[in-house]
């Protein structure tokens, strides 16, 4: 009885530790998109959006850039702060068009850890009238806050409905116990 008690104890904290593994390497990555509601548009100040809302950008996250405009807008990268504060578009790279009503998704590669990332649109002016944001990346969250794979690792129980069941067998064993001391 206690054998088996043990062995279905056992898979359903396996399967605890398999669900709290998956929601880690979920929380790795996060998705943001930028500008909230507003989407990727003219007129809106993202800089102070991205500081408002205490966003940290980390390697691994994925920028959603929404346009909710009838027009194409475009995503690009510029290399230095000096180009993107005056808009100097020309050594832009990595123009990705946003047609109307549609998403541009990038995700941030580990080359950017530590240093700042510039987006801009570069359809005409669009840069100065405040379609950028830019902000430091961060390196990703650390892989060692979850278990090594294949690590044995001694989990809570799942719930109370699993603490009552082990409370009620351990009950049932030592009175069962009692029983046959008191009888022998
Ligand atoms: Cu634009």
């Amino acid at each position: 009885m206690s054998i088996e008690m043990w062995g279905a104890r056992s898979s359903s904290t396996s399967l605890l530790v398999a669900v709290l593994l998956v929601a880690v390497s979920l929380a790795e990555s996060t998705e943001i998109i930028v500008g909230g509601t507003k989407g990727w548009t003219t007129g809106f100040d993202y800089d102070s959006w991205l500081t408002s809302q205490n966003i940290q950008v980390r390697v691994g996250d994925t920028l959603v850039f929404k346009n909710p405009d009838p027009l194409t807008h475009t995503v690009a990268i510029v290399g230095d702060a000096d180009s993107y504060q005056r808009c100097v578009l020309g050594g832009a790279t990595q123009i990705t068009p946003i047609p109307a009503g549609t998403n541009v998704t990038v995700t941030i590669p580990a080359t950017l850890e530590g240093k700042t990332l510039y987006a801009v649109c570069t359809i005409p002016g669009h840069c100065t009238d405040m379609q950028k944001i830019h902000g430091t990346v961060l390196a990703a969250l650390a892989n060692s806050t979850a278990p090594p794979p294949g690590a044995m690792t001694p989990g809570p129980l799942a719930n109370d409905a699993d603490l009552n069941r082990y409370i009620c067998w351990t009950t049932a064993i030592l009175l069962i116990a009692a029983c046959f001391w008191n009888s022998g």
